[in-house]
Parts: structure tokens; sequence; C-alpha cells
């Protein structure tokens, strides 16, 4: 594939379907428009500070967390933008309890797009980078609607996915199976233009990412393994990091290698297995990492290859440089206790 660093994204997708003689367009139209209705998303996101629009929206979504108003703008522009293109059969949001259909005046297609449609989204009005998160398959049913079934394919099956994040610049990093790139958006053109060609994850990092008043709620083996993160003894030390928005402690670790874990606590008996969903958060960047050379695990199996029975189904969340989730796993297996350096 030709690439070269300032091609516009489009470019880069049109570069790899004319690779594939099969290739109809259709996960290029589909791809482009998403990038559009995430553009209109950035410019809300950044004028977030000087119009009313912060603030709850006075209601929970069905998971019993606080909508802001961002949050449900975001998810009705990527509704409203993926509902008439032709190229889907069905959407899955975690904003809504139940798979979006496409309405029936429109065309479909053979693809299906989950997606959080604004992350971390408690972090907005304290200026922190917050994201969008998408995992787009293919349709495996044979009905001309998408169906549940088709939403709740293994993170392997996943033809691309990626995420958008509205930092101090926006960006879009996304993979197609090929490697993972990183576009950033120039404002002044309103391009995402390649500004990180094949990101690799360093093999090894010394960040750890994790929400520490969990502490008291782990299981034994989380608790040695962050113990051994922290331990003065560990060589070379590992250093903390958490901002609490998952698509920027991802895309920090992601560049600088290291470690993002959410782990299952028993803090509330409603999420024994964490906090994060397998279908709109680990599983899109499940795929990104591996694809950059990382990995991720709930520590009991790979994220990749959980059969998923749910949409809003929960994980544990361990993912980032290879060697630390390596690491996490024999930890939490009790292969490694403190003092087992590596
Ligand atoms: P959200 O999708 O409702 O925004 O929640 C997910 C966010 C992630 O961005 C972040 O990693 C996590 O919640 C932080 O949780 P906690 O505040 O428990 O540390
Ligand atoms: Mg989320």
């Amino acid at each position: 594939m030709k690439t070269s660093i300032g091609m516009t994204v489009t470019e880069h997708i049109l570069e790899k379907q004319r690779e594939n003689p099969e290739a109809t367009g259709a996960f290029t139209r589909l791809l482009s428009e998403l990038i559009v209705a995430t553009k209109i998303i950035s410019r809300e996101v950044n004028k977030a500070g000087i119009v009313d629009i912060l603030g709850y929206a006075g209601r929970q979504n069905i998971q019993e967390e606080d909508v802001q108003k961002l949050d449900e703008f975001s998810n009705r522009t990527i509704i409203e933008r993926m509902c008439h293109i032709g190229q889907l059969c069905v959407m899955a949001s975690e904003e809504n309890a139940d798979i979006i259909e496409i309405p029936s005046r429109y065309p479909k297609g053979n693809y299906v797009l989950i997606y959080d449609p604004l992350d971390g989204s408690s972090n907005i009005d304290v200026n922190v980078s917050i994201g969008t998160i998408f995992s787009i398959h293919r349709k495996t049913s044979s009905h001309e609607d998408g169906t549940l079934s088709d939403v709740l394919q293994p993170g392997y099956k996943q033809v691309a996915a990626g995420y958008f994040i509205y930092g101090s610049s926006t960006m879009m990093v996304y993979t197609t199976g090929e490697g993972v790139h990183g576009f950033t958006l120039f404002p002044g053109i309103g391009e995402f233009l390649l500004s990180h060609e094949n990101i690799r994850i360093p093999e090894r990092g010394r960040i750890f990412s994790v929400n520490e008043s969990n502490y008291n709620y782990w299981s034994d083996g989380v608790r040695r393994l962050v113990d051994y993160f922290k331990s003065p003894d560990t060589k070379p030390p590992y250093t903390a990091r958490y901002i609490g928005s998952l698509v920027s402690d991802f895309h920090r670790n992601l560049l600088k290698g290291g470690i993002f874990m959410y782990p299952a606590d028993t803090k509330d008996p409603k999420k024994p297995h964490g906090k994060l969903r397998l279908m709109c958060e680990a599983n899109p960047l499940a795929f990104v990492v591996k694809e950059a050379g990382g990995y991720a695990s709930t520590l009991e199996k790979p994220i990749l290859e959980i059969e998923p029975e749910e949409l809003h189904q929960r994980v544990p969340l361990f993912i980032g440089s290879k060697e630390d989730v390596e690491l996490a796993e024999r930890y939490v297996r009790g292969e490694l206790g403190l003092g087992s350096n590596l």
C-alpha cells in the first residue's frame, strides 16, 4: 500500500479498497460517513465549554448511569448519519438498550456497526479528553434486516475497529486488520491527515493505569499484581497514570507502552465483571491493540475470543503491551508473587 504522512484518511481507505478487487466501495462509504459524524461530534465537543450544552440530561441510561447532553447529541448524530447510507443492516450503541434497526424506508447493507458514542463523558465538564469507539462486523444472518445475532459476534470476527479521541487535537485511530493507523484532524481544512503510520505498542511498558480506589474490592491476584507494579523492588519501576477516560488512557498506553486495567470487583453486586462493556469498548480496543502488537485479556481468556451472550455484557479488561498483560495473567494464576522480577 502506498501511504505517506499527510494523506487524507479517505485516500488511505480508498488505497486499501483498490488493493482488494472484490471491494465494492461499501466499506469505504460506511467509514467515510462515520468520519463525517465524528467531525460533527468533535465540533460540538470543542464548543462544550462555551455553549450551554453541559450538564446532565436529567435521566439515566439503561445501565443506570447518568446521561449527559453531549452523549445524546453524539448518539443521535451517529444514528442519523449512518441509518440512511445503505451499508448497514443493524447498529448497537452503548446508549440504547436494544439493537438499533435501520428504518424500512432506507436500503440495507451487509455491515453491523457497534459503538460507544461518547466514552468518558463524565469528564466533559472538566475539559478532559473523551472519545467515540467503534466496531464493525459483517452480517452473518440471512435476514435482510440485521438481528441481535449479527451484533453478538466474537471480537476476532471484527472487520474494522477504532476510536476518535477529542483531545488537544482530534484524532482517528483505526485498523482493518492490516496495522493500526492514526490520523489527526486539521481543523482549518476539516480533514483527517495521516500522522501516525503503522503504530506499534512497545512490547513492555512502564505505565500501569487503574482506578486504585477499588483495591479492597479486587481479588487477591489483582491486588498482588498492583502491589508488584508499586513495589520499590520492581526494576525498572512502573509509574501510574489514570485519567478515567478509557480512550485517553488507552491511547497514551498505545503510544508509550503499558497496561490499562479495569478488573472485576465486588463493589457493586450488579456489576460483578467490572465496568467496561465487551461489545462497544473491550472488543474494538482489543482488535486495535492486537494489530499494534499488544494484547487484551480478561486474565482468564483473550478478550477477542469471548463468545458474547448479551449486548451490554461487561468484562474485566487488561489491555496494552503484550508482556505486561501476560505478566498480569501469570500473577492472577498465582505463578508469580511479589519479588518475582521480570
Ligand atoms: P462511560 O462509557 O459511561 O463514559 O464509562 C466508561 C468510563 C471509561 O472511559 C473509563 O475507563 C471508566 O469509565 C472509568 O471508570 P471509573 O470512574 O470507575 O474509574
Ligand atoms: Mg463508554
